[in-house]
């Protein structure tokens, strides 16, 4: 009989540590602190921004390149500016010019006129991201429309020498973005990418940086170039039998998530402050204002995902005064929002319900005004919270809302509401609760 117990013992132990460790992905260490990075600026530079072009041809002069007074430094002041934590650069787009001086590549800032040939765009950047305390990271497009060895195996060796170069000269990178387009190269060939191999250099060379591409393997695209994650956004992603670009799964999975999904991928949303991704002087009156691009963190970070802002340099080197100006006015419209938690003043009580797992109860001495909650999950334990119901009650009634997953970050806005207290009921353990009331024009649209 005791031998019975024992081995049914054992039996629930083993399955119930199974089922733990296969259902339950948790963040690595580097994942969890790329969360706490929460909004960070995309530098789009190169060619394109002197030919007014999205996507180069490959075929452009290298003196095309040609910034009158490259100001890394200014970039990142407008990124200390604007509350961002770091920078990341098109070290090379799809035209294939390399912002660095490899020795990959002859098509490269050696071959242009700036500063006769002895510029280099990623040393001036990494040094600046150090001084001003800013994270660094790479975007680096395998496609490639200039590269003659592009369309064959050994284009394969380039792009892994050039992320050895970028490694080791210009590190410590923090989050590299790598581009799934894999477009025609020179001789109207396509690559096929050793996908495999580039993450294994990655790891090797740099074990701390994260891998962003549509799939991961850190990573994942939030399936739109709008900044807009899904409602309901599971930091869970299957990645068996897909590949980044063309082989990824369908857009809607990817905005979502899939909720039992395997490894840990959180979304990142990037967007760009204008229409276009290079800078364009037509697009001087089309930068986002203040407003929409709260409207953006509410949709990225506020539903748990990294928020990736395009600002594009333009030919002088320097980010546009109406592009500096929409970011102050983003952050100062963030602090004024998210200054006064009113949930400090009030009190708290936690306590475990039959069908939901937690019941959090707010009562404030006096009813307050309110638009807008805060929630955050653990998320280094899993991500567990499938839906959440919040209930605002005042002598005319209850108010009740409903959201799905919360992860990160949920910040969940309606119109004003007079409350005295709040129950916030969720399938799944709520780590904080803050409560605000945020300016009416700026409540989710
Ligand atoms: C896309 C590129 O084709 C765009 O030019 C831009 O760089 C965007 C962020 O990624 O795949």
């Amino acid at each position: 009989m005791r031998c019975f117990l024992l081995l049914s013992l054992l039996i629930s132990l083993i399955s119930f540590s199974q089922t733990k460790s296969f259902n339950n992905p948790v963040p690595t260490r580097q994942q969890l602190a790329w969360h706490e990075m929460e909004f960070y600026l995309f530098a789009h530079f190169g060619p394109n921004t002197f030919t007014d072009k999205e996507w180069g041809e490959g075929t452009e002069p290298e003196d095309i390149f040609n910034p009158t007074n490259l100001d890394c430094r200014q970039w990142c002041r407008v990124a200390k500016a604007a509350g961002a934590k770091g920078i990341i650069i098109t070290a090379k787009h799809h035209d294939g010019f390399c912002l660095w001086p490899s020795k990959y590549s002859t098509h490269t800032v050696r071959e242009s006129k700036w500063k006769n040939g002895k510029g280099d765009v990623l040393k001036e950047l990494s040094q600046a991201c150090k001084e001003y305390g800013l994270k660094f990271g790479v975007y680096i497009s395998p496609w490639d429309r200039n590269h003659p060895k592009y369309g064959t195996p050994e284009y394969n060796d380039v792009f892994v020498n050039m992320m050895k170069e970028i490694f080791t000269n210009y590190g410590p990178i923090w989050e590299l973005w790598w581009d799934g387009a894999n477009g025609e190269g020179p001789n109207g060939k396509k690559q096929v990418y050793d996908w495999d191999r580039f993450k294994k250099t990655v790891r090797k060379l740099s074990p701390n940086t994260v891998i962003f591409s549509d799939v991961g393997p850190d990573i994942r695209w939030c399936g739109n170039e709008k900044g807009i994650a899904g409602k309901t956004n599971w930091n869970l992603l299957d990645t068996v039998g897909f590949t980044p670009g063309a082989g990824a799964p369908a857009v809607d999975i990817l905005n979502r998530g899939n909720e039992n999904g395997k490894n840990w991928i959180p979304a990142e949303c990037d967007v760009s402050i204008r229409p276009g991704w290079f800078y364009h002087r037509e697009e001087d009156d089309k930068v986002k204002t203040p407003e929409e691009l709260f409207q953006l963190y509410l949709k990225s970070v506020g539903r748990g995902a990294n928020l990736l802002l395009n600002v594009p340099p333009d030919r002088t080197g320097s980010i546009n005064g109406k592009d500096s100006s929409a970011l102050v006015g983003f952050k100062k419209l963030r602090d004024e929002s998210f200054k006064n938690n009113l949930a400090n003043s009030a009190k708290h009580s936690v306590s475990a319900g039959d069908s939901v797992k937690e019941i959090w109860q707010i009562h404030f001495s006096k009813p307050v005004k309110i638009n807008c909650v805060v929630l955050k999950e653990e998320i280094k334990n899993g991500q567990a919270i499938e839906k959440f119901s919040l209930e605002l009650k005042n002598d005319a009634g209850v108010i009740a809302y409903l959201g799905a997953t919360v992860g990160r970050k949920r910040v969940i806005t309606f119109p004003v509401v007079e409350t005295n207290s709040i129950f916030l009921k969720s399938k799944g353990k709520i780590k904080t609760i803050e409560v605000y009331l945020i300016p009416e024009n700026l409540i989710e649209k």
